[in-house]
């Protein structure tokens, strides 16, 4: 059976399988004021120039989007006190029905560190109250790649000290990421993973991406969507994971600023940037018409491959995706 039947079987047989879902996916974004949750969520939209000018977040701040054709409920909890307070004191309002949390720490800003832990605390007090157990994510943010230079000892106690501290409390679901604007491949990484681990769908686009690299003789390649999250890759090496998903975001900003310059679209386009003897393949693959485009990027040797390969591979995606 050629590779290609067998995946559209695979997809066949999940399509039968799927569980009926619920209408929306909540992810609870909470920590301290100041953490940083509302940055992470303008980085992913790539409103980069709106995060140096931010004010504090006032009360819940609900955002609706499109994940792989799942509707996603992102809750970004302002985490001043005041705030803070009266989510606690109305747990049903704000914490019920979360799917994911990710709770976000500001690890530079050590004297807050034991009220960042005390307020997980309580978070997960509310969890327990509600009977529900989402997976939390712990973002260690504002782990900016100048101090993962200048003070990494330094640095790596204090993480481990804190994540002492959150075993403590023995939640069951308890993960970690590492997380800062000042690199976008960090927060492209965790997000996408959070969640791509909703999607039961995930592994066959992996596969269909890692046939995609071979047949073209890539040594990476990431699909992402416009919410700048990766719906799957595949890598060589640590190395070119860490070249493919550091430049995306910079691949999706210059796609973003040519969207309004009014030239008519009527050619085969494609970005090509070459650096370290290698070709960034940058190109918008459209699924669907009236739909969010897709995101594709190629590492490759060489800057060429069929225009059919691409086709073939846009085809199973549409398949996996919408059929
Ligand atoms: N150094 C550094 N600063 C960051 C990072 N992320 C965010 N900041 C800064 O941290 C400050 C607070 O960011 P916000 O995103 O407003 O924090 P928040 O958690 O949403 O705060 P509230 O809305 O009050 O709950 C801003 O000045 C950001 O520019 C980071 O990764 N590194
Ligand atoms: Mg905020």
């Amino acid at each position: 059976m050629t590779l290609e039947k067998n995946l559209k079987q695979s997809i066949l047989y999940l399509k039968k399988e799927e569980p009926l879902q619920p209408v929306s996916s909540k992810i609870l974004f909470t920590g301290l004021d100041d953490a940083g949750k509302t940055s992470i969520i303008l980085s992913l939209q790539r409103e980069f120039s709106k995060i140096a000018i931010l004010s504090p977040t006032r009360g819940a701040q609900r955002r609706m989007f499109d994940f792989l054709g799942k509707e996603i409920s992102e809750w970004d909890l302002g985490g001043q006190l005041a705030y803070r307070i009266a989510y606690l004191k109305n747990p049903g309002k704000y914490f019920e029905g979360t799917e994911i949390a990710i709770y976000v720490i500001d690890v530079q800003n050590k004297p807050r560190i034991s009220e960042a832990i005390s307020y997980f605390k309580d978070v997960i007090e509310q969890f327990k109250k509600l009977e529900i157990e989402p997976p939390i994510y712990v973002f260690l943010h504002k782990y900016d790649p100048a101090l993962r230079r200048s003070a990494q000892n330094e640095m790596e106690g204090l993480v481990i000290e804190l994540k002492d501290k959150l075993r403590a409390t023995n939640y069951k679901e308890l993960y970690y990421y590492e997380t800062s604007v000042y690199d976008f491949g960090s927060i492209i990484t965790a997000m996408s993973e959070i969640l791509l681990s909703l999607y039961p769908k995930s592994e066959l686009i992996e596969k269909t991406i890692v046939e995609f690299a071979k047949k073209v003789e890539s040594e990476g390649v990431v699909v992402i969507d416009d919410n700048s999250l990766i719906i799957g890759s595949y890598y060589r090496d640590d190395e070119t994971r860490h070249l493919l998903t550091a430049s995306t975001p910079y691949f999706l900003t210059l796609n973003d600023s040519f969207q309004y310059t009014g030239v008519e679209e009527r050619y085969e386009n494609r970005m090509i940037v070459q650096r370290f003897g290698k070709n960034f393949i940058f190109k918008q693959i459209t699924l669907k018409k009236d739909s969010a485009p897709y995101y594709l990027l190629l590492l490759k040797e060489d800057p060429v491959f069929h225009k059919e390969d691409l086709e073939s591979f846009a085809n199973l995606l549409k398949e996996i995706l919408y059929k």
